[in-house]
């Protein structure tokens, strides 16, 4: 099972996008493990996004994802990360698919609703960046899981 952290990042919650979000992934299988609404720290914010800090947007990403509550989500599934960066669709929303949510919902990469971790390694890492072990519930089947999983 892959991991991967989701942020409903500021403008989607100001947009009252957070359930559509999270409807999509629920939708396309993956499992929530863990899910709250905080207001990201400078501190946190810098951290998660430190592989952009010589980028010249760094200043404003850190701007944007602190302004305003976010709501992230652990998820876990088979092929977790590209399924949901497909459902996430490109970084540039006007060059994402139709039917993903930056395709549908955004226009403009500095307001792009939501992020989804890069890698299997990296899914990991961010989780636990955001999420304390007592605020997981990793153990958690659901009665459906034997119908989005193949048992191996
Ligand atoms: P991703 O979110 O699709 O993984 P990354 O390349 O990891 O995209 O970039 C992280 C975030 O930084 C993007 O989601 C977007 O909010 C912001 N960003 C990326 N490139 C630019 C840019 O050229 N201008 C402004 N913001 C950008
Ligand atoms: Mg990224």
């Amino acid at each position: 099972m892959e991991r991967t952290l989701i942020i409903v990042k500021p403008d989607a919650v100001q947009r009252g996008l957070t359930g559509e979000i999270i409807k999509r992934f629920e939708q396309r299988g993956l499992r929530i493990i863990g899910l709250k609404l905080i207001h990201m720290s400078r501190e946190l914010a810098e951290k998660h996004y430190d592989v952009h800090r010589e980028r010249p947007f760094f200043g404003a990403l850190v701007d944007y994802i602190t302004s305003a509550p976010v709501v992230v989500m652990a998820l876990e599934g088979t092929n977790a990360i590209a399924a949901a960066r497909q459902t996430i669709g490109s970084t540039r929303p006007h060059e994402a698919a139709a039917g993903s949510i930056r395709g549908d919902f955004a226009l403009e990469v500095g307001r792009n609703l939501v992020h989804g971790s890069d890698s299997v390694e990296n899914g990991l890492v961010e989780v636990a960046n955001f999420f304390r072990d007592d605020e997981l519930l990793p153990a958690w089947q659901r009665n459906t899981d034997p119908w989005i999983f193949e048992a191996r």
